[in-house]
């Protein structure tokens, strides 16, 4: 079974989710563009496998990362940017419904948030879409080092609360100084190892 990510490394760029390779299991991100899902990839293995960019909307591709043993970690492009050209823009939604809705091996997502922000509309939206069609997810507030500490627990409580969930089961992470992504690696891994 794997137990790091050490080895993971990119694999591909898909606009059609029909046309991404087969896994034994995998895990996807989601979340709002901008919100930090490639940087906690990148956090999550311990180096730069994927591509941060200052430029919100700037994924409109399934990025794909081999982790080994036929395990993927999956970059879905964000939502929430409306600008671009006209077709990227529509085709968004039915790309990742599609491909959340398809993958046999899918076995979490990711939903990623901003932990300062908390979750808008989008993410509620996203996260009753994932419930609705039974994939289990778990919520990683990402950027936490942008919230105060004095009001980093309140902020986590509330956050969680939203999701119905107990604080420590929301994972609170900054990719920026690494800080707490350990347990969200873990969880993964374990998502990842699986069966059925
Ligand atoms: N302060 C801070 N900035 C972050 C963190 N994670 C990502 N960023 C920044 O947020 C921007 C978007 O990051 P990216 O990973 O490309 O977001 P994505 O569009 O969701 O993949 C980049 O400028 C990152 O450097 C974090 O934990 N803390
Ligand atoms: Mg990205």
């Amino acid at each position: 079974m794997l137990n790091s990510f050490s080895k993971c490394r990119y694999l591909a760029s898909e606009t059609k989710p029909e046309r991404v390779m087969a896994s034994a299991s995998e895990v996807a991100f989601v979340g709002r563009s901008n919100v930090g899902k490639s940087s906690l990839i990148n956090a999550l293995c311990g180096r730069v496998v994927a591509y941060v960019s200052g430029t919100p909307g700037r994924t409109r591709s399934i990025n794909v990362f081999d982790a080994g043993q036929g395990c993927f970690l999956v970059d879905l492009p964000g939502y929430g940017f409306a600008r671009g050209p006209v077709d990227e823009v529509l085709n968004w939604g039915p790309m990742i419904e599609t491909y959340l809705s398809s993958r046999v091996s899918l076995k979490m997502a990711v939903l990623v948030i901003d932990a300062k922000v908390g979750p808008t509309p989008l993410d509620a939206q996203m996260a009753l879409w994932l419930s609705s069609h039974r994939i289990d997810f778990c919520v990683a507030a990402s950027k936490t080092d942008k919230v105060k500490p004095s009001e980093s627990f309140a902020q986590r409580k509330t956050v969680a609360s939203f999701f119905e969930m107990p604080p420590e089961e929301l994972f609170w992470i900054s990719s920026k100084n690494q800080k707490s992504v350990a347990p969200l690696r873990a969880e993964i891994l374990r998502a990842l190892g699986a069966l059925g």
